[in-house]
């Protein structure tokens, strides 16, 4: 048998962190998708360890939340500082662990960098109002405060950027958290976690009690440790990034305790193109989110509405540019387009295909299986593009792969209705040099999504925004803007400095 990993890989680890002999076991099988070899073989912590978890992060709760939010800010700031020293090893084993071209591994980690400088800054500005009271000698106020415990249970396409937009936040904001990583990436997870433990070690030289123990805890396993997760009426907030149905079966759980949620589900993300496009500017875009982390990002470009006049030329430009795609090894630098995850997804790509097949659709291009030979246990595929006479129940299914339907319309009207006549609200994008079309489709009565954009895709958001989509997206925003305030709670104080008690609605009482 050989021995796992590979000697190379393994000093990759080692420097991230990971000591794989204290984490071996034999629940979880984390293979390549690349070549199908497994990379480790861990121990899944069992449900039954649990409690003792999440007690500790309540206990350290208790400590975090008195620590000054600049102080605080210190901390993400060394995990930023640890996670640029990393990047390259990060990025690597993100590569290595889901697929990812070393451009979107380095890319990753670059915005778990950009949210940990996002959250050091806003670290000084937690602030709440100041209102003005109706009453004399009064005044209102509020205040932000830490929650309690956030746990993190996050998906396989974005293993290590997904834990940081939240746990960077959880933590200024003055939360314990505890990751739970997709059983398909726990090594991306642990390379991202262990260069905050890191940070936690510098930090506690510094500050001493300051760090207490429990503040970041990452648990590897199943199911039944996200359930504890998300049952426990500890766990203040709940962040979850998935499919849709993992949300069905989280926000109800979470929500009948009263507990906080953050849903980051679905998409199925749709690029309008009008007559006044730039078409080479669009092609670009649409080769990049159609394409790019082999069509696995939540954000990935789906659906393509064209108006039908320019339709044949975009084809045209688009096919082209498929056609010279670079598909295979994504560590070697020239490639553009990885593997998929695993064989399942592989299957519900060729399932959708053929779906969408019965279903009038006509493929233009791609899906089929590449380099076999080479990768006998790699699932390489050629993006798909497939031109669909309507918007049919597969379009309006998110199938988690390189496949893109053309759907074309002919008032501007008819394309946002298509826009927003899916079950997912996660991103849009709108391509055009009209304004009249631009703010028709960022007004009211536009694109219906929690991100709409205008001559860029609907994928690769910077962390200044927030983050998050409506419908079954599951309605929350993450990483910027207000996004912190999910993390915090509010209270609302009504000081009285008169000598007066003046009731509100001008009420008299007695
Ligand atoms: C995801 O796919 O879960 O906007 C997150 C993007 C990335 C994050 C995607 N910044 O594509």
């Amino acid at each position: 048998m050989t021995e796992l990993p590979s000697a190379d890989f393994s000093a990759v680890l080692q420097r991230c962190g990971i000591e794989l002999p204290a984490l071996r076991g034999t629940d979880l099988s984390v293979r390549s998708p690349i070549d199908g070899a497994e990379l480790a073989r861990l121990a899944a912590l069992p449900a039954a360890a649990m409690p003792a978890v999440i007690d500790a992060a309540t206990r350290a709760f208790k400590q975090w939340r008195l620590v000054p939010a600049p102080v605080r800010g210190e901390l993400v700031r060394l995990w930023g500082e640890e996670l640029r020293r990393a990047k390259a090893d990060i990025g690597q084993v993100i590569s290595r662990e889901v697929g990812k071209i070393v451009q979107e591994g380095l890319g990753e980690v670059q915005e778990a960098v950009d949210i940990c400088e996002f959250a050091l800054g806003l670290s000084r500005q937690l602030h709440g109002k100041t209102i003005v009271s109706e009453r004399p000698g009064h005044r209102i106020m509020e205040q932000y405060h830490p929650l309690g415990p956030v746990a993190v249970i996050t998906a396989f396409n974005f293993p290590g950027a997904v834990f940081a937009w939240n746990a960077a936040l959880a933590l200024v904001c003055g939360n314990p958290v505890i990751f739970k990583p997709s059983e398909k990436a726990p090594l991306s997870g642990l390379a991202t976690f262990k260069a905050l433990e890191r940070a936690i070690a510098q930090f506690t030289a510094r500050f001493g009690e300051h760090a207490p123990e429990g503040l970041a805890q990452i648990v590897l396993g199943g199911s039944d440790v996200a359930e504890a997760l998300v049952d426990s009426p500890q766990i203040a907030l709940v962040s979850a990034t998935g499919s849709t149905r993992m949300g069905r079966a989280v926000g109800p759980k979470v929500a009948s305790r009263f507990g906080k949620r953050i849903l980051e589900l679905g998409g199925n993300n749709a690029m309008l193109v009008t007559p006044a496009a730039d078409l080479d500017l669009a092609v670009r875009a649409i080769v990049f989110s159609a394409v790019g982390t082999a069509g696995q990002r939540c954000t990935s470009l789906r659906r393509l509405i064209v108006h039908r006049d320019v339709k044949q030329a975009l084809l045209d430009k688009l096919l082209k540019a498929y056609a010279s795609l670079r598909i295979g090894d994504p560590l070697q630098p020239a490639t553009l387009v990885g593997p998929l995850i695993d064989e399942a997804a592989f299957k519900a790509l060729q399932d959708s295909i053929a779906q969408a097949e019965q279903q009038g659709g006509k493929l233009l291009c791609g899906g089929q299986r590449v380099l076999a030979d080479q990768f006998p246990q790699g699932f390489y595929v050629a993006p798909a593009i497939m031109d669909m006479p309507a918007q049919t129940a597969i379009v309006k299914h998110e199938t988690f792969g390189p496949l893109l339907y053309v759907l074309s319309y002919e008032e501007l009207e008819q394309a946002i209705a298509c826009n927003n006549d899916v079950p997912q609200g996660l991103s849009s994008c709108i391509f055009s040099n009209d304004l009249r079309e631009v703010e028709s489709f960022l007004s009211a009565a536009g694109s219906d999504c929690g991100m709409a954009n205008v001559n860029i895709g609907p994928s690769g958001a910077e962390i200044g925004g927030a983050f998050g989509g409506e419908k079954e997206t599951g309605g929350d925003r993450e990483s910027g803007s207000d996004a912190w305030k999910q993390y915090m709670r509010r209270t609302t104080n009504t000081i009285n400095y008169s000598r007066e008690l003046p009731l509100a609605q001008g009420i008299q009482f007695g």
